[in-house]
């Protein structure tokens, strides 16, 4: 078939740098947007979430968007707002102005991060868990997931909304090990929502095959992402280096970790 063509908002992003490389391969073509300059990429579309005249433009002709782009921090209230509820609003009405049919959206685990994480033994946390957001970040992607959810019982857009874990080349903490998506299965992951038939919206969470897992995949499963990779083999090297979390600490309690505590903060560029 021929390659569908995406929109990959947040280009110039952690994740969107990876996708950029990785999901060409599975068949799709890619529109890139970004605030910012995309690095090797000239035709990128240089476009802020407030400009809506931008957003139709970028989404016109496309079979999807990857919404990658936003705050992917902790940040003043105003700005995440503006970013991550708004701008993903604008977004969205481009989509329906424009007749696209479906979104994959970047929510993330802090959605639901003052969940306790499920200890030895104990179930893994279902997709269905009630949102317990961590920070205004996560629960901006709260909204986002009911955004999405809005859209399509009123418009017939589809979503897929990924609570993504933590995706970057390598896990770097003991909590990553088990959260983490390896760029590869992220990319699995992405070409899966976009192609599985009838997923209303749907959400999924977000991590490779690992061993340590706290939550559960079978939500993911079932669009036929079939992770490859698991945290494990940099388990040892990470506990030798940082050791366990200790118990009682944020990282040892809960699915958001430190964002429960001191969350890392988005400044403006
Ligand atoms: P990032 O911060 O590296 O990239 C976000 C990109 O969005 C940046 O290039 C930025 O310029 C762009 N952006 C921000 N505000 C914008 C605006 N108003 N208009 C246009 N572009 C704007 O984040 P990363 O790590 O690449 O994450 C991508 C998405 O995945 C984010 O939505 C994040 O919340 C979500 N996510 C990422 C996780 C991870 O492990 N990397 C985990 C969970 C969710
Ligand atoms: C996220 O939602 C952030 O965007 C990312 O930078 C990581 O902090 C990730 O969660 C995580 O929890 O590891």
């Amino acid at each position: 078939p021929a390659p569908r063509t995406l929109l990959l908002t947040g280009a110039a992003g952690g994740v969107g740098t990876l996708m950029r490389d990785l999901l060409p391969a599975h068949g799709h073509a890619l529109r890139l947007l970004d605030a910012v300059p995309v690095p090797g990429a000239p035709d990128a579309i240089l476009a802020d979430l407030s400009d809506r005249a931008a957003l139709r433009e970028a989404v016109r002709g496309v079979d999807a968007v990857v919404h990658l782009a936003g705050i992917s921090q902790e940040a003043d209230f105003d700005a995440i707002v503006a970013a991550n509820v708004t701008g993903l609003h604008h977004l969205y009405e481009a989509v329906r102005e424009e007749g696209v049919r479906r979104v994959v959206f970047a929510s993330s685990n802090h959605a639901v991060g003052f969940t306790r994480r499920p200890a030895d033994g104990e179930p893994l946390v279902p997709v269905t868990t009630p949102h317990r957001p961590d920070t205004f970040y996560g629960l901006s992607k709260c909204f986002g997931e009911d955004l999405a959810q809005l859209y399509w019982d009123r418009h017939g857009i589809e979503t897929v909304s990924v609570r993504i874990g933590s995706c970057f080349p390598e896990p770097t903490s003991v909590r990553m090990l088990s959260l983490w998506l390896s760029p590869a299965d992220c990319a699995r992951l992405l070409h899966a929502a976009l192609t599985a038939e009838g997923v209303g919206h749907t959400v999924v969470h977000g991590s490779s095959a690992n061993t340590r897992a706290w939550w559960d995949l079978s939500d993911a499963l079932a669009l036929g992402y079939a992770p490859r990779d698991d945290s494990e083999a940099y388990a040892r090297k990470l506990i030798a280096e940082q050791g366990l979390p200790p118990e009682g600490s944020p990282d040892d309690l809960y699915l958001g970790g430190g964002f429960t505590a001191d969350a890392p903060r988005w400044s403006p560029p």
